[in-house]
């Protein structure tokens, strides 16, 4: 939890975020001739236009190998167009000495439009999103229950009532490995982006949910999921790198299976926003990269065992499948004793991220009731247990939300406490703004 760093950018961020929006773009192009009315370059009302390229026209006397437009001519463009709405290009406004002659050549330009990719789903507009028509099917607008039982969530995420609405794969009628795709309005690359949005995965034969990041030439997969992830809604987040243009694919899948549908997947409240997600409106620790995320241990006393980062621990006492991805490639945060009994603990950094929190932490134990998972805020009052869990004979991912409130350069620590052969291990744990609400 690398909270002294990202604390003040994070706070920061939240107050931007309500501005911050990606961009559409349409690419024209007009032909101007001096010899002709003033060309006229229009964008939309909120689109501004920029000048992508002037190239001189093959015709006539002026051959485009020959002829380069000078560079005080391109200033003169853009003084007059750029960060507009509309303008007009008189040949007269040129001095290049090929377009003397004849003042004839091809202008292209962008119309960028700020638009938001945010979509609660509430309107049946699908705010920018569009159904994918290269695909099999199309995704659902729905509210409440879906038609199959025993799959599909009762409630959307954004009002957590039957009146509110979210997209689903409806499953039923459909053929194996069936896919529907909803796609985003191009975006106009920034540095790095933060994607987040809502799924619902349940069901005995749930198939796969895939994002995708599509440019002109390629798909490439930037987050995936697969098969059952209980009746609750979880959030997804990915930070999407860029150096093109590129639109964003959202794409249920129907399992590879012959047995009847039972796969319904839904999305809900899909949230684009400039910046990383770690800077953004929480942090989060995946540990997909292998850092410890601001987490050390403590070797207070002499007989502290020492939490690893691990991947795979399924024939080692350990989770088989990391929570992040659901995958034996992805990595958690894991404490084992090779003794009966030993305790591991890890000390957050200081914390500067101040004010009301939601603490989300998930957490495997392996191992009966004796194993104990136990985290405290350390404040300068002292020390107070915020919250304690136990293992059961459930050996899953399990998910514990905690409303915090943070002062200055307080710190969280995690004991995990094992005293019967098995193991802790944890994953995901995020630290966001306000109160923990309909988590
Ligand atoms: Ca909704
Ligand atoms: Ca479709
Ligand atoms: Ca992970």
């Amino acid at each position: 939890m690398n909270y002294i760093k990202n604390g003040v950018i994070s706070l920061l961020l939240v107050q931007f975020l309500k501005l911050s929006l990606v961009s559409a773009k349409l690419e024209y192009t007009v032909v101007v001739d001096a010899n002709k009315d003033p060309s006229s370059l229009n964008c939309s009302e909120d689109a501004f236009i920029t000048i992508m390229d002037v190239s001189v026209k093959s015709e006539g006397y002026c051959k485009s190998a020959s002829c380069i437009i000078d560079n005080s001519d391109h200033v003169v463009l853009r003084r007059l167009c750029e960060n507009s709405t509309n303008c007009l290009i008189y040949g007269s406004n040129f001095s290049s000495a090929c377009l003397l002659e004849q003042r004839r050549f091809d202008l292209s330009y962008l119309c960028e439009a700020p638009i938001s990719l945010d979509c609660s789903f509430e309107s049946d507009l699908l705010c920018h999103w569009e159904q994918g028509t290269d695909d099999d099917f199309d995704w659902t607008r729905h509210s409440g229950k879906t038609h199959t039982g025993n799959t599909g969530p009762d409630s959307d995420h954004t009002t957590n009532s039957k009146y509110g609405f979210y997209m689903y794969i409806e499953s039923s009628g459909k053929d194996r490995n069936d896919i529907a795709q909803l796609i985003s309005k191009p975006i106009v690359c920034k540095h790095v982006q933060c994607l987040t949005f809502w799924y619902h995965m349940y069901g005995n034969r749930i198939g796969s949910l895939y994002v995708y990041k599509k440019n002109r030439t390629q798909m490439d997969i930037v987050w995936e999921r697969h098969g059952n992830q209980q009746n609750q809604w979880r959030e997804a987040y990915m930070n999407l790198y860029c150096d093109e243009e590129f639109q964003i694919v959202i794409e249920g899948k129907i399992k590879d299976s012959f047995q009847r549908r039972l796969g319904d997947i839904a999305l809900d409240d899909i949230y684009l926003f400039e910046g990383s997600c770690e800077n953004g409106v929480k942090i989060i620790c995946t540990f997909e990269d292998q850092q410890a995320c601001g987490l050390n241990n403590a070797f207070d006393e002499p007989e502290y065992l020492s939490w690893t980062i691990e991947q795979d621990m399924a024939t080692a006492n350990g989770p088989a499948v990391d929570h992040t991805i659901g995958s034996e490639n992805g990595f958690f945060f894991h404490l084992k004793s090779l003794e009966d009994s030993g305790k591991g603990r890890l000390e957050s950094s200081l914390i500067t991220f101040i004010g009301p929190k939601c603490l989300i932490i998930w957490y495997y134990i392996i191992g009966n009731n004796a194993n104990n998972l136990t985290l405290y805020q350390m404040s300068i009052d002292g020390k107070r247990e915020i919250m304690s869990v136990h293992g059961d004979t459930e050996e899953n991912w399990k998910k514990s939300t905690i409303s915090v409130y943070i002062a200055l350069n307080d710190k969280i620590i995690i004991e995990g406490s094992i005293k019967q052969i098995g193991s802790i291990s944890l994953d995901d744990i995020s630290l966001s703004e306000g109160a923990c609400i309909g988590n």
